[in-house]
C-alpha cells in the first residue's frame, strides 16, 4: 500500500500544487508562520497576513523580541488571537531556551505554547524532513475515505493516524503529508470530490462503494449560542475611551469600548449604565445609537449595539490598560472585527454629541 500511495500521490502534489509563498521557502520559523496561521483560516485568508508578517518579521528573533500589541496589530482581522499569543510566548522560549533555533525534536516542540500534534507534525515534516503525520481535517477525510471508515470514533481516528504513520515515506515527508492535504483541498473535497481526476481513486475503499461523500459521516454542528452585547463609545471633546482586553481572555490584548452582554429582560441601555458602571466607575449619559452590527465567533455569535455616550460629571481613573484615542488614531490599536463594523457606521458629522 505504501509505494501504491506515495508514487501517485507525490507525483501528483508535484505537478498539481498550488504556489503559495510559504511553499517557496525552507525556513523553519516562515513555514511555523504559514501553520500557526493556517489553523482554523483558509489560505487565501491567510496569504497576504503571512506575507506582512515575514516581511515585518523576517527573522524568528525578530518577532521573538517585539511586543506582543505589534504582533496583535500585523493579526488583526485574522481571528483566533489566542493563536497570536501563544505563538509569541513560544518565539521567546525558543529564542532564551533554544538559542534561536526551533527544537526538531517532535516532544520538544510539543512542548511549546500553542503547539498541538498536527502543527508539530507539519512544521517537523515540512522543515527538517521528520518523519511525522501531520493530520488536519483534509487529511482525515481524505484518509477516512481511503480506508472506508464512516465514523470517526477514537478508535477509528487512532486506526487512521496508525494507517498514515505506516504510509508516510523517510525520503519527502514533508511533501508527502502535504500532498495528502492538497489533495483533500482540490480534489477529494467534502461534497462532490473529483474522483475522476484523483490519483488515488483506484485504491479507495469510498470510491469502490461509490458514495465518496459520505465517507467520513458529518458531524452534526452544534447550534452557537447568540448573544447580545452593548458597549459605549465615550467621548471627551474629539477623543473617545478604550481599554484592553485581559491577555487571558477571549480577544485577549486587543482594545475595546466599555460594555458587554445584555441580560435577560434588560433594555440596552439599562445593560449598558450597568457595564460601564461596572467596568469604569462611572453612570454615563448615553447620548444616541451609533448603529448594530452581527458578528460571528467560533462558539458563539453577537449583535453588537453601540452607543454614543459622555461622562456624566465624574471621570475615568486613568490605567495603563486605558486610553482616549481620536479617529484618526484608531490604525495604532488592535480591535475585534465587530469594532472596525462599528467605527464605519460612524459619521463624523454627527460627532457632536
Ligand atoms: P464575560 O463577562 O466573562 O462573558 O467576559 P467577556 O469580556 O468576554 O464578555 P462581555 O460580557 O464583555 O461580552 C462581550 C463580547 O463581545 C465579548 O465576547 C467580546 C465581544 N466584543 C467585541 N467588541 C467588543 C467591545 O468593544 N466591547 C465589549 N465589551 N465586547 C466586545
Amino acid at each position: 500500500m505504501q509505494i501504491k500511495i506515495k508514487n501517485p500521490l507525490l507525483h501528483w502534489y508535484n505537478n498539481n500544487k498550488r504556489t503559495l509563498p510559504f511553499r517557496e521557502t525552507k525556513d523553519p520559523y516562515k513555514i511555523w508562520v504559514s501553520e500557526v496561521m493556517l489553523q482554523q483560516t483558509q489560505v487565501k485568508t491567510v496569504i497576504p497576513f503571512y506575507n506582512r508578517w515575514v516581511k515585518e518579521y523576517p527573522t524568528l528573533k525578530s518577532a521573538a523580541d517585539a511586543s506582543l500589541d505589534k504582533l496583535l496589530k500585523l493579526w488583526e482581522g485574522l481571528g483566533y488571537y489566542g493563536r497570536c499569543r501563544n505563538f509569541h510566548k513560544a518565539l521567546k522560549i525558543v529564542e532564551e531556551k533554544y538559542e534561536g533555533e526551533i527544537p526538531n525534536n517532535f516532544d520538544e516542540f510539543l512542548n511549546l505554547p500553542g503547539v498541538g500534534e498536527y502543527t508539530a507534525g507539519a512544521v517537523l515534516s515540512i522543515a527538517y524532513q521528520k518523519c511525522i503525520p501531520a493530520i488536519d481535517g483534509n487529511v482525515t477525510r481524505v484518509m477516512a475515505r481511503i480506508l472506508g471508515i464512516k465514523n470517526l470514533t477514537t478508535k477509528n481516528q487512532k486506526r487512521l493516524k496508525r494507517n498514515v504513520q505506516k504510509l508516510i515515506p523517510t525520503i519527502d515527508p514533508g511533501n508527502f503529508n502535504q500532498g495528502l492535504m492538497e489533495l483533500g483541498a482540490l480534489i477529494c473535497i467534502p461534497i462532490n470530490p473529483a474522483c475522476e481526476i484523483c490519483p488515488l481513486s483506484n485504491l479507495c475503499k469510498a470510491y469502490k462503494y461509490k458514495e465518496p461523500a459520505l465517507y467520513p459521516h458529518k458531524k452534526k454542528k452544534k447550534v452557537k449560542p447568540h448573544y447580545t452585547v452593548v458597549a459605549g463609545i465615550i467621548w471627551r471633546d474629539d477623543k473617545f475611551f478604550i481599554q484592553q482586553r485581559d491577555e487571558n481572555a477571549m480577544l485577549g490584548g486587543l482594545w475595546e469600548f466599555p460594555g458587554g452582554k445584555v441580560e435577560n429582560g434588560e433594555s440596552l441601555e439599562d445593560a449598558l449604565s450597568r457595564e460601564i458602571k461596572e467596568e469604569c466607575n462611572i453612570v454615563p449619559i448615553i447620548k444616541k445609537k451609533v448603529g448594530s452590527v452581527k458578528h460571528s465567533y467560533s462558539h458563539f455569535s453577537i449583535s453588537f449595539h453601540c452607543f454614543h455616550c459622555i461622562e456624566n460629571g465624574q471621570t475615568i481613573n486613568h490605567s495603563n490598560r486605558r486610553t482616549w484615542i481620536t479617529l484618526n488614531e484608531i490604525g495604532s490599536f488592535t480591535f475585534p472585527k465587530a469594532n472596525h463594523k462599528i467605527f464605519s457606521l460612524i459619521n463624523e458629522t454627527e460627532l457632536h454629541v
